[in-house]
């Protein structure tokens, strides 16, 4: 028996067949500084409400995943410090031994398959860091998206990476990499970079369909949705990639590896922008939370 707990919310959900959305937890404890993190969890929760969607944060704590936060539950995650980030390699370890951990975007898309849902919001995927072809350090976000069957709508890959090479072994790995409205990829601060989109669709409508069609033709894996971050919000990849750079500079120096490398940089960068890419941050995950609450509508619809 696999230890799943479903919030209240969540349960009433499945009930009355509304749609759900997954919410991930590394971005809470890794990924924002505290108080940030809590107030924009509960904010993303509540944009997928007012969108007439369910919102399911996981988390594993105490042994147990838990399929949609308490609102003390979520704060304690928060403030909580040394908490374990989980991917497909540690995620039943962790659960195995009764610790606590947040979900990354590859154990969150474990998680929701679990849990019987198909769309799930985050800011960006992890993905190829740059100098991986000395370090060979890549995310398992991106070999999850090859078999699991979950639609991710992202900002794109994170800036901080190497999106030439991450978006190569999408490729590679068979997996639908679409641009939501426009023709070239996102690069999550930013609203646009130099890669043009593999795939480009402009309607909810047709992202649930090719979603459904996967299913149905069996074909395994989920797809990467880009949604770019709304042009008010985003800051250009001019100003960002000497503050990207002296962030991966000072990683080198004091030897930050694997696991610590995201939270380390993203951390740097929030120091080094005073606070702005933070702002943006926030304004990309609720721009994707409110575009996975469409699909996941839209999905609704085509599996009744
Ligand atoms: N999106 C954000 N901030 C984050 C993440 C996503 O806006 O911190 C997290 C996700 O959980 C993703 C992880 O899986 O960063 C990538 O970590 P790594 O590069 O170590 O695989």
């Amino acid at each position: 028996m696999i230890p799943i707990l479903e919030s209240a919310e969540v349960k009433d959900a499945e009930r009355e067949g509304k749609p759900l959305v997954a919410l991930e937890s590394t971005i809470i404890t890794h990924g924002m500084p505290y108080p940030q993190n809590v107030e924009t969890a509960r904010q993303v929760e509540s944009d997928i409400r007012a969108a007439d969607a369910v919102p399911a944060t996981m988390a594993v704590l105490n042994g147990t995943l838990h399929v949609g936060l308490e609102d003390a539950a979520l704060d304690a995650l928060g403030r909580a410090k040394n908490v374990a980030k989980l991917s497909r390699a540690d995620f039943a370890a962790c659960m195995a031994t009764g610790g606590t951990g947040a979900t990354t975007v590859a154990a969150t898309m474990i998680a929701a398959r679990l849990a019987g849902i198909e769309v799930f919001a985050t800011g960006g995927i992890g993905g190829v860091h740059k100098g991986a072809e000395v370090s060979f350090d890549i995310s398992a976000d991106l070999h999850e998206l090859a078999q699991t069957r979950v639609t991710v709508v992202a900002a794109g890959a994170k800036a901080i990476l190497d999106l030439n090479k991450t978006f190569e072994v999408l490729e590679t790995l068979g997996v639908p990499v679409i641009a939501y409205g426009q023709d070239v990829l996102p690069a999550f601060w930013s609203s646009t970079s130099e890669l043009p989109a593999p795939l480009r669709m402009d309607h909810a409508a047709d992202i649930a369909k090719a979603h459904h069609l996967r299913a149905e033709m069996g074909i395994a894996g989920g797809q990467i949705v880009c949604n770019p971050i709304p042009h008010d919000a985003e800051i250009p990849s001019g100003d960002l990639a000497p503050v990207i750079a002296k962030a991966i500079a000072e990683a080198e120096a004091a030897d930050i590896k694997a696991k610590d490398v995201t939270p380390f940089l993203l951390g740097r960068i929030f120091e080094l922008t005073n606070g702005k890419s933070l702002v943006a941050n926030i304004a990309l995950v609720r721009n994707n939370a409110r575009l996975a609450a469409s699909i996941a509508k839209e999905l609704r619809e085509l599996s009744v």
